[in-house]
């Protein structure tokens, strides 16, 4: 593909560096935003990242020095619309790879407060980088990430994005039903259908990322210098499970499955998600054209996944626990999950699938930063029903 302008919101996150780099690795005009909130937030928690991670500037001066190719950045709020509008006017990007948001389901079941602020931020801020798009770069192609936990656990199998229903004698194809499990999954189907609305009646054309939980800590370009890597949370609010659980294993902790442990997601490693914004980028919609993806490469239940830690563990020599505590979180915890997730893989898409070899990677990597673990956030304490 020949080199194009991308706009890259939330580019200083765990997702967003990452992929900031290997479009310029490409060759590509990378500009990144961010407003530094998931650093704020984590130092609210308590928490910190396991990976000792640089500051943006620092960041973008190690990958000048390493690949001698330039990242430009923006630091602002997206919902400043001043600030959006500038950024998007100033750069008149080909596409917009939108990660900015705040991504914690416990962060935003913590109290009225933090559900408000994680709604207003989101939301707020999509709205702000929809109204920019119609009005100063309506060529350009939203990639927004979205994730599966907008569609819950229905108990049909889920479809990417829409579904055909006959009705009294009538058919039509409409987005499919949506049962989010917290606030913050809720602000994102907000977004979908905000960003539907765009491409309906503005003409906007935007793929909207069905992301399952993503799992990894290192990617080509993260790995040519310590100084380009990404964060790495494990705390119970910002961390996701496999990554947790591969931090508990490293330190003695027994590993949190939640419930029965029979919660079933789709997961997929940080590699694919880079490789499923590439393809989406490189293969845009129609103006006016909304497309959805299902954006994960397999599915296990957080039961499946902790024994696959103890027994990677096992082989590695490490003595791994396993305990199931009382859920915190309201959901089913067995329940039937079958998710299509075919539109990535028509495009290209070469997952990178989980084996114990991957496991025991992510294992060795985390033990080298093992003295930076903190133990007191690990434990879940975060409840959806606080009462
Ligand atoms: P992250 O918190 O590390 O990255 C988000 C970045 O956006 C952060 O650097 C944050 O400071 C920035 N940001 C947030 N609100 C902002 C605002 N108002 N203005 C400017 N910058 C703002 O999270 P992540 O894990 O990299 O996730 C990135 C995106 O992918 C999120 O939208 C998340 O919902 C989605 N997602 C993540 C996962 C996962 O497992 N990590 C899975 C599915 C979907
Ligand atoms: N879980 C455990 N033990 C833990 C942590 C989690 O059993 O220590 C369980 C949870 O109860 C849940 C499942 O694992 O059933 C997934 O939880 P998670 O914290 O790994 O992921 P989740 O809260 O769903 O959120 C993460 C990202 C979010 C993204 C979402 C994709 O933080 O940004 O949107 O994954 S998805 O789950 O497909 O909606």
């Amino acid at each position: 593909m020949s080199p194009v302008k991308i706009l890259i919101l939330g580019g200083d996150g765990y997702l967003g560096w990452p992929t900031a780099m290997h479009f310029s690795s490409l060759g590509h005009h990378v500009v990144v935003a961010d407003n530094f909130l998931r650093r704020g937030i984590a130092i609210e928690l308590g928490a910190g990242s396991l990976t000792p991670i640089r500051s943006l500037q620092e960041r973008i001066g190690a990958w000048h020095d390493v690949s001698d190719r330039e990242i430009r950045a923006h630091i602002g709020d997206l919902t400043d619309p001043g600030f959006v509008d500038h950024i998007v006017a100033e750069t008149s990007p080909d596409a917009i790879v939108h990660y900015g948001e705040q991504p914690s389901a416990p962060y935003s079941m913590i109290d009225r407060k933090h559900a408000i602020q994680t709604q207003r931020n989101n939301v707020e801020g999509t709205l702000n980088v929809m109204f920019a798009m119609r009005d100063l770069a309506p060529e350009a192609h939203l990639v927004k990430l979205g994730t599966m936990g907008e569609y819950g656990t229905p108990n049909i199998d889920i479809e990417e994005g829409f579904i055909e229903i006959d009705h009294n004698g009538r058919t039509d194809t409409l987005p499919f039903p949506k049962l989010p499990g917290s606030m913050y999954h809720l602000s994102k189907v907000h977004d979908s259908h905000n960003i539907h609305f765009g491409c309906r009646i503005w003409g906007l054309r935007a793929t909207d990322l069905n992301q399952g939980v993503v799992y990894g800590i290192r990617t080509p370009e993260t790995d040519l210098d310590e100084r380009l890597c990404t964060r790495f949370d494990y705390d119970e609010v910002l961390g996701t499970a496999l990554n947790r659980f591969c931090v508990q294993a490293v330190v003695g902790y027994p590993l949190t499955v939640y419930g029965k442990g029979g919660q079933t997601r789709g997961f997929l490693n940080i590699i694919d998600t880079i490789q499923c914004v590439r393809l989406a980028v490189e293969n845009p919609p129609d103006r006016g054209e909304y497309r959805v993806f299902n954006q994960f490469t397999e599915q296990w239940s957080v039961r499946d996944l902790a024994e696959r830690v103890q027994r990677v563990g096992a082989d590695m020599g490490i003595n791994v626990a396993v305990e199931k505590v009382a859920d915190p979180r309201i959901e089913a915890e067995e329940h039937y999950y079958n998710a299509a997730h075919t539109k990535l893989l028509e495009l290209g898409l070469r997952p990178h699938l989980l084996t114990d070899d991957i496991v025991a990677h992510l294992i060795e990597t985390i033990q080298r930063y093992k003295d930076r673990i903190l133990l007191a956030p690990i434990a879940p304490k975060t409840r959806w029903d606080p009462r």
